[in-house]
């Protein structure tokens, strides 16, 4: 009987940051196959029991030399760590502005190859639904949230152009186990779609600064596959296949949640100082 040998992974140390949210708990299976050693990193604890190949490495990213720490010795990261949805500048800022820059230059002074940085399609969300976007379309912003995804791939592109940091920003869409609604038709992505499109985006050589967004390939989707070809994603989903379940859930016809692609993020905001 032959016995073939398993094929090397392909980085030593990965990092994923905000491990214990949602995305990285679906991540953080799959995403062992790539490495020999995981670390999971999040302010908040795991609260699970610990695999083999794994480490977890609490640390807060408003604290630059924690951030500092934690990235000696790491290849790659996957920054899922975020303030994730819309609310006061001030809460977003802490992570989502700070954080970032304490993570990048941490890759820096770390010699880390590569960043998949998750952003988000709040970037463009204040465009109407339906119409069509390229990754390189002026960015309309819908709140803070999506701001701060602006400004990351903007730490990304000055840190591959000044200093050689490769990163792969992915404008993920929704990411949950189904779409959740009409929106979702259109920007809805199958947990194994992400993992396929992050272990691309770790692995794809030579990728520089590329944004692009993450999708399933769904039928409304808003979003043009630029970037896919080079990455080499394939998605294996669709939303399509809940049209007749969720057609019927959408937000107020004429309100800014139903015309605008950052849906329910529209009715989040403005926000008065505090007193
Ligand atoms: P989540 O909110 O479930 O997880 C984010 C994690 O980041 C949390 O576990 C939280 O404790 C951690 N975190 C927040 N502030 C931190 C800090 N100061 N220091 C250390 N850790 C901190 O969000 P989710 O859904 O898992 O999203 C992951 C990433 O993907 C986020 O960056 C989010 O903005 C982005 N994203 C997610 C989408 C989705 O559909 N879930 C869509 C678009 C973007
Ligand atoms: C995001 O960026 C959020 O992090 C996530 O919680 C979802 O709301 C998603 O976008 C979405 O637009 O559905």
């Amino acid at each position: 009987m032959s016995r073939s040998t398993p094929a090397a992974p392909a980085f030593d140390t990965l990092l994923l940051t905000g491990a214990a949210g949602t995305v990285g708990r679906l991540l953080r299976a799959p995403i062992a196959a790539l490495c020999r050693r995981l670390i999971l990193s999040d302010r908040h604890p795991l609260g699970v029991p610990l695999q083999p190949h794994e480490e977890e490495r609490p640390c807060d990213l408003t604290d630059r030399r924690a951030v500092e720490a934690l990235l000696q010795g790491v290849d790659a990261v996957v920054h899922l760590g975020a303030h994730s949805v819309e609310a006061p500048f001030e809460q977003i800022a802490r992570a989502n502005l700070d954080g970032v820059f304490h993570l990048y230059e941490a890759v820096r002074r770390a010699g880390t190859r590569r960043v998949v940085f998750a952003s988000s399609n709040h970037v463009t969300g204040c465009y109407e639904q339906g119409h069509r976007l390229e990754p390189t379309d002026p960015p309309r912003p819908d709140g803070y949230y999506g701001v701060s995804k602006l400004f990351g791939e903007g730490m990304a592109q000055m840190y591959f152009y000044r200093y050689g940091v490769e990163s792969v920003c992915l404008r993920i869409g929704s990411c949950l186990p189904e779409p959740p609604d009409r929106r979702g038709l259109s920007t809805w992505i199958s947990p194994r779609d992400l993992f396929s499109l992050v272990a691309a985006a770790l692995t794809t050589p030579g990728v520089g600064c590329l944004v692009t967004y993450a999708i399933s390939d769904n039928s409304a989707g808003w979003y043009a596959p630029t970037g896919w070809d080079q990455l080499g994603y394939r998605p294996q989903d669709s939303a399509d296949a809940w049209r007749d379940q969720v057609g019927d859930r959408v937000f107020p016809e004429g309100s800014p949640m139903a015309r605008l692609q950052g849906g329910s993020f529209l009715g989040i905001g403005p926000f008065d100082a505090p007193d």
